[in-house]
């Protein structure tokens, strides 16, 4: 096999760079990438056999990013983000010298006490990038290097192929996640989007901008096997163009929305209409819609988290299960204050921080037994514990209402992808509770005033400096300067704000909320000069 790697290392030079397994995996120039994909595909085929031969998933994807960059990440067999050891491991496969490669993955599996007989078995997707395809055959090269069984899924979304890992470690068990298969990916999420809407009807269309990516063609796919338009919601597709690769995220998409707190200039959206953008691999949401007297209204993952607590939360209490169950929110240090206030204080739901990344928030989520967690960027899920798919498919009704709530709880199990955030399956929660409450996308916006914020990039000399503590929310380093942010802090009402080095590109990121638009504005601008 030691030849057969080397061989096959030696068709994927490592460049002389430094690379690291980050928060959205390795991420950079998609020319850099063809090495990294390569180990990537070596660490694949070591974590499968390491997990007895359970299927691992290989995503190829630079989500929100420019169509220049690509990225890779490795997806563990219940779905979830790869077990943080093993980033370390990848990190150190994807920086060995090419010639000794074969060398460190021998260490590793000897190490990990893999046994080089154990089946390894591998499923992989990529985005609409033009760099994805000759990334797939670096990585099957690693595999076929080292006698693993593969599928390639071609063009999926990031969520789908979490879906499929998931789907495929549990088929035939009574744990089964669905079918094995793209459709059966779209089958599940139709029929329970019928099932969780009960016939009600959303008010007016919504508007989906797919950011140029693959969620355009899945979401097309998709509609086929929802209820039609005339019976209960209307999608109107927009910015769904793939062939045009340098238009992916340009302009458009759940970032652009998000950051640049607007619209894409290209719509076309009316006063009052329910617009929502995915980012490029559609594992991110965000709404927004153009209120005639107060301008644009973003509903960010913040409000998604909000929504669906308090929708949940009710259900719960009707079916009679709010004694047993516990219902928590996970936010990050980016969730706007009020949104926190709001969940705490109006719907009584416990708030917890994590850092920032979905791994965490998800692993948080995890300890209640219905967990809502969203980073303001509309990445998120909701998680339900066993003891709450069992309340839900077990407790006998005593009341049409109590009945209702629970077919209405299990029909959002199956409509949620428990595995990882999921534009398309959050779009259909969003949907399904805004038909249930009967709102627009004003009632929504209306249960709480987000406050003012500004988030800013700033370009530091050296970005490792900096240190964070209490879920990144305080600097630890470098001395004195959480106490002059502290200090800043104080000077302004409401005022909150933190600085933090990206765990995705190389600069600090600054964020500031306060009472006014021009106080937040100031406030990001004292602490970004303190920082510099
Ligand atoms: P960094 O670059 O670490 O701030 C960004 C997002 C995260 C997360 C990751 C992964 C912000 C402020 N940060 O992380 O929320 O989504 O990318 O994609 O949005
Ligand atoms: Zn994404």
């Amino acid at each position: 096999m030691d030849a057969k790697i080397l061989e096959a290392s030696q068709k994927h030079p490592k460049p002389d760079l430094n690379f690291q397994y980050g928060t959205a995996g390795f991420r950079m120039k998609a020319n850099l990438l063809d090495s990294v994909v390569f180990r990537v595909g070596l660490v694949a085929a070591l974590r499968s056999r390491k997990l007895g031969g359970q299927t691992i998933g290989v995503m190829i994807t630079a989500s929100h990013n420019p169509p220049e960059d690509n990225g890779v990440k490795l997806v563990d067999p219940m779905g979830e983000m790869l077990e943080q050891a093993w980033e370390v491991y990848s990190t150190e496969l994807a920086n060995a010298k090419t010639e000794d490669v074969p060398e460190v993955y021998h260490k590793l599996e000897k190490s990990l006490k893999i046994d080089p007989k154990t089946p390894a078995r591998v499923i992989y997707a990529r985005d609409t990038r033009p760099s994805g395809p000759a990334l797939v055959r670096s990585l099957v090269d690693a595999l076929e290097a080292v006698g693993a069984e593969y599928t390639d899924y071609k063009l999926l979304t990031t969520p789908q192929l979490h879906y499929l890992t998931r789907c495929t470690n549990t088929e035939g068990t009574p744990q089964s996640y669905g079918e094995v298969s793209e459709k059966g990916y779209y089958k599940k999420l139709g029929a329970a989007f019928a099932r969780a809407m009960k016939g009600k009807k959303a008010r007016g269309p919504v508007i989906v901008d797919c950011a140029n990516g693959v969620g355009g063609p899945k979401l097309a796919e998709l509609l086929k096997y929802l209820p039609p338009a005339s019976e209960g919601l209307e999608i109107k597709i927009v910015n769904d163009d793939v062939l045009k690769s340098e238009i992916l995220n340009s302009d458009c998409g759940a970032d652009y929305v998000k950051t640049k707190q607007r619209a894409p200039p290209s719509s076309k959206a009316g006063p009052n209409e329910r617009c929502c953008s995915l980012d490029g691999d559609a594992d991110r949401i965000i709404y927004y819609f153009n209120d005639p007297t107060h301008g644009f209204r973003l509903l960010d993952g913040d409000r998604i988290a909000s929504l669906s607590a308090s929708f949940i939360g009710d259900l719960v209490r009707e079916a009679g299960l709010a004694e047993d169950l516990k219902i928590g929110v996970v936010q990050t240090a980016y969730a706007n204050g009020a949104s926190t206030k709001y969940v705490e204080k109006t719907l009584k739901i416990p708030v917890v921080f994590t850092p920032t990344g979905v791994k965490w928030l998800h692993h948080a989520a995890t300890k209640f037994d219905v967990g809502v967690y969203f980073e303001a960027n509309g990445h998120g899920t909701i998680v339900f514990s066993d003891q709450a798919l069992k309340a839900f498919n077990t407790t006998d009704p005593q009341s049409p209402a109590q009945k209702n709530a629970l077919e209405t709880l299990r029909a959002l199990t199956e409509l949620i992808n428990q595995t990882v955030g999921d534009a398309l399956s959050d779009m259909l929660l969003v949907e399904t509770i805004l038909a249930h409450k009967s709102w627009t996308p004003k009632e929504w916006d209306s249960t709480y005033t987000d406050l003012p914020n500004r988030l800013v990039r700033v370009e530091v000399p050296d970005r490792s400096i900096f240190k964070t503590t209490d879920a990144e929310r305080k600097l630890s380093a470098p001395e004195g300067v959480q106490a002059q942010i502290d200090a800043l802090m104080a000077k302004f009402k409401d005022g909150r704000a933190f600085a933090r080095p990206s765990g995705t590109e190389d600069a600090l990121r600054v964020y500031a909320e306060a009472a006014t638009r021009s106080e937040a504005d100031d406030l990001a601008t004292k602490v970004s000069d303190l920082c510099k």
